[in-house]
Parts: C-alpha cells; sequence; structure tokens
C-alpha cells in the first residue's frame, strides 16, 4: 500500500486476521489499540498469545504515548508468563516530519521508560527489540525484515547459503526477498545498510510495474500502446 493511501483507512474496531502466503507463510493478527486485552468476548488471549511468534507492538511517537507504554508493559507481563519463545518487537512509529534531535530525543525516552518500566515490574529478563519506523522510507520492510527473520528457524543456514553465494560470485551484497511484501527473509553476514536495502527494493519496485504493464497488454491484445 502507497503511504498515500493509508490516510483513508478505517479504524480497526476489532481484531482482524489476515494469512499471508508467499515465499514466507504469516499468520497476521491485528488487534485494536483501543481494545482490552483480556476482552473474551472477541478473542481468547491466553490460546492466542500461548501460540504465537512474534507480538509487534506499535507505539505511535506523535501522540502521547505515556498511556501507550503502560499498556505495553501490562501486555508483556500478561503474555511473558505464558509464552516464554515470543518475540516482543516494539515499533516506535511514525518517526518523520520532525528534526533529528527531537527524534532521538523521542526514541531515547521511550526507550528508557519501556526499560525502566521493566524492571519495576520484575521483568528484565524479557527481550524487547525496538525498531524505529516510519511509512514514508523503507524503515517499516527493514523492520518487519528482521522481525520476520526472528521467526524462521532455518535463518542461519539462509544467511550461510548468502555468504556462499557471495563467495561464489562476485556480488556486493546478497538478499532473499520475498517479492510481494518486499520483506527480505535472509541476507548474508556482511554489515547491511539501509541504502542498498533501499536500492533493491526499488528495482524491485520497477520489475512488478513491468511486469503488470505486460500482463495487461495480454488482456487488452487489440489496444497495444506502450511507452518506452
Ligand atoms: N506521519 C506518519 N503517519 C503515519 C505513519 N503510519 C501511519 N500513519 C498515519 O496514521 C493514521 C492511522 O493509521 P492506521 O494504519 O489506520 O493506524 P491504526 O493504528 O491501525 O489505527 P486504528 O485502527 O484506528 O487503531 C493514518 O492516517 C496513517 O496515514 C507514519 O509512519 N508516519
Ligand atoms: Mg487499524
Amino acid at each position: 500500500m502507497k503511504p498515500i493511501d493509508t490516510l483513508y483507512l478505517d479504524s480497526t474496531a476489532k481484531p482482524t486476521s489476515d494469512l499471508y502466503k508467499s515465499l514466507i507463510n504469516l499468520d497476521v493478527m491485528e488487534l485494536p489499540g483501543q481494545l482490552d486485552y483480556f476482552a473474551p468476548e472477541l478473542y481468547n488471549s491466553d490460546e492466542l498469545f500461548a501460540s504465537t511468534g512474534a507480538l509487534v507492538y506499535v507505539i505511535d511517537s506523535q501522540d502521547e504515548y505515556l498511556a501507550a507504554i503502560e499498556n505495553l508493559i501490562l501486555i508483556i507481563n500478561h503474555v511473558s508468563a505464558l509464552n516464554k519463545g515470543i518475540h516482543i518487537e516494539v515499533l516506535i512509529h511514525k518517526m518523520d516530519g520532525s528534526s533529528d534531535d527531537f527524534k532521538m530525543d523521542t526514541q531515547r525516552d521511550i526507550r528508557t521508560r519501556i526499560m525502566a518500566e521493566l524492571s519495576t515490574f520484575g521483568l528484565d529478563d524479557v527481550l524487547v527489540n525496538f525498531h524505529v519506523t516510519s511509512i514514508f522510507d523503507h524503515t517499516i520492510y527493514e523492520a518487519f525484515s528482521k522481525i520476520v527473520q526472528r521467526l524462521i528457524a532455518e535463518y542461519g543456514v539462509l544467511e550461510q547459503m548468502c555468504d556462499m553465494l557471495m563467495e561464489t560470485t562476485c556480488l556486493d551484497k546478497v538478499y532473499l526477498f520475498d517479492i510481494n511484501s518486499k520483506i527480505y527473509i535472509a541476507t548474508d553476514s556482511s554489515a547491511n545498510s539501509l541504502q542498498t536495502y533501499e536500492a533493491c527494493a526499488e528495482f524491485i519496485d520497477v520489475n512488478t510495474d513491468l511486469i503488470a504493464l505486460y500482463e495487461e497488454d495480454d488482456i487488452e491484445e487489440n489496444s497495444k500502446i506502450s511507452f518506452y
């Protein structure tokens, strides 16, 4: 979805579930922020969290976030007791439109508050991964790539295969992409930069646009006009 199209999304009133089938299969459930996570009439939270691989919590950094942090701590407290292996992923989201200093301060404040609250609740051993994201750049794709990679048990093998491909070719960097979502499932073990990812993601965009163009041509065989 293009960022501009997100302006017209309806607010999520109840849990929604999507099975995303591609190079990897992902079962994604969105729980609306205002929902009481114990709301038993809508879903069985114990059953749901006991079998969930990752909990992705989105914090709107442009809004008042103290209540969101409190809510997150309650959720972590509940969920970590049910499922020791669950990955807790916090998106410090909407990190755009303000100065770099302000962004740094907000990030630091959110992280510090979460870590302090976890400590107060005796949850110091819970590992929380933070991602700074925005839909107006590639950070959101990078974050979801990392989140998905943590769920792939065979990730180590995939990384080794990417390394081998690099050794036997003259490639500078190797990504294994899921074309439809632009999530990268694996990459080699060399340093990763957002710029390299962006260049590859843009190349994929151009390719998918071209494919769409030719698919349309097939349907309208008699009205072919092509611009190059
Ligand atoms: N500036 C900015 N706006 C964003 C970003 N991501 C989402 N938005 C805007 O935030 C608004 C809400 O987006 P949604 O995806 O509906 O958020 P949500 O958390 O699902 O909202 P509810 O379903 O109402 O709980 C939309 O107008 C988006 O355009 C971002 O990274 N930066
Ligand atoms: Mg929503």
